[in-house]
């Protein structure tokens, strides 16, 4: 598949507990995600968008209060703001595979941090965001 060179990513910085796109989900349309680059919490080791299972330290005991629970610590989560409202968190990561069943609006991005917690936050992750209705 040709990557247009023209689509701008989506910043998504790890100190910034919501990012919100520009880009606008579709209900019916179908797509695919093109996520890179590299975050970290405070002193833990370097990640990517699929985040650490276990970092270590007190972290390991606070894994029930990240914003979502069962995904590892600074995965890469959506979500979209639409007109029903904000959907639940769901795990991104390296935005394996079609997606088809967001709900339509605007998409958001987090790191899975505990909310007020993400200052101690750095680097980003880039988003890209291709509709493959068409071709898929
Ligand atoms: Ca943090």
């Amino acid at each position: 598949m040709s990557i247009p060179s023209q689509i701008r990513p989506i910043e998504v910085p790890a100190n910034q507990s919501c990012v919100t796109s520009d880009f606008v989900i579709e209900a019916g349309h179908r797509y695919r995600f093109l996520v890179e680059g590299q975050w970290i919490d405070d002193k833990d080791p370097l990640t990517g968008p699929e985040g650490l299972p276990h970092p270590g330290g007190i972290r390991e005991c606070l894994g029930r209060v990240k914003r979502l629970p069962e995904a590892a610590w600074m995965a890469l989560l959506v979500r979209t703001k639409g007109p029903a409202g904000k959907s639940p968190w769901r795990l991104l990561g390296r935005g394996d595979g079609i997606w088809s069943d967001l709900p339509p609006g605007r998409l958001q991005f987090c790191a899975n941090d505990v909310l007020g917690f993400y200052r101690n936050n750095s680097g980003k992750i880039d988003v890209r965001v291709i509709d493959v209705t068409q071709g898929a």
